[in-house]
Order: C-alpha cells, then structure tokens, then sequence
C-alpha cells in the first residue's frame, strides 16, 4: 500500500512538471505600480506563477505550455506598457503609463526612492 502511494506520488509529480514550463526575462519597469501592472498582465489562464523582479527587472514565470506560448507572456506585456527582452510595447501603450513608471526616459517614483 505504501508502495503504492509512493509510486503514485512519482508518477503525479513526473506528470505535472511534463506540463508546466518555467522562463525568466527581462521586462523594463521601475516601481512597485509597474510590478503590480506586470503581474496583472500575466494573471491570465495558463499562468501558473509571475514575478518580477524590481531590482534585477527579470521577471518569473511558470506557465502551462499547452495552454500559452512564451510569446504570449511577451506579448501580453507589451500590451501593458513594458518593453520586454523579445520585443517592445507600443508607442500608444507606453503613452498610458503613469509619469513615474516612464523607463524609456529613466524616470523614477520620488515615494519609491526614500524606501
Ligand atoms: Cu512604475
């Protein structure tokens, strides 16, 4: 019976890391806005986890490979404003950023450098 569970338990690990992919890249951003506003992008089925980093600007991501491609990640993000390491957001998407979230011009959030 304990043979059983183990042999269970390795077969269901084996499968469910068949499924899930993890990837790290770069997106630009600045501020703790800018992290909420990545990780909410990346909040979509197939997204298992996100992160990004605000000191190394890499951001995390385990996802379903079955459900969504690498490219979506980048493209969803991009779609939010954030230049990524396989491509950039458009002018109209960056335009919507916040003044302080404006990486392309080095801005920075004056409440974010007092921490
Ligand atoms: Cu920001």
């Amino acid at each position: 019976m304990k043979y059983a569970l183990v042999l269970f338990a390795l077969v269901a690990t084996q499968w469910a890391h068949a499924q899930k992919e993890s990837v790290t890249f770069r997106v630009e951003g600045i501020c703790g806005m800018c992290e909420d506003r990545i990780e909410g992008a990346l909040d979509v089925p197939g997204v298992v986890v996100a992160d990004w980093d605000r000191d190394s600007k890499m951001v995390s991501v385990v996802y379903r490979s079955k459900k969504i491609t690498e490219q979506q990640l980048h493209d969803l993000i991009h779609a939010v404003g954030h230049d990524t390491s396989a491509g950039k957001a458009s002018d109209e998407e960056y335009a919507g950023l916040h003044g302080c979230c404006k990486y392309r011009e080095g801005a920075s959030c004056p409440h974010e450098e007092k921490e």
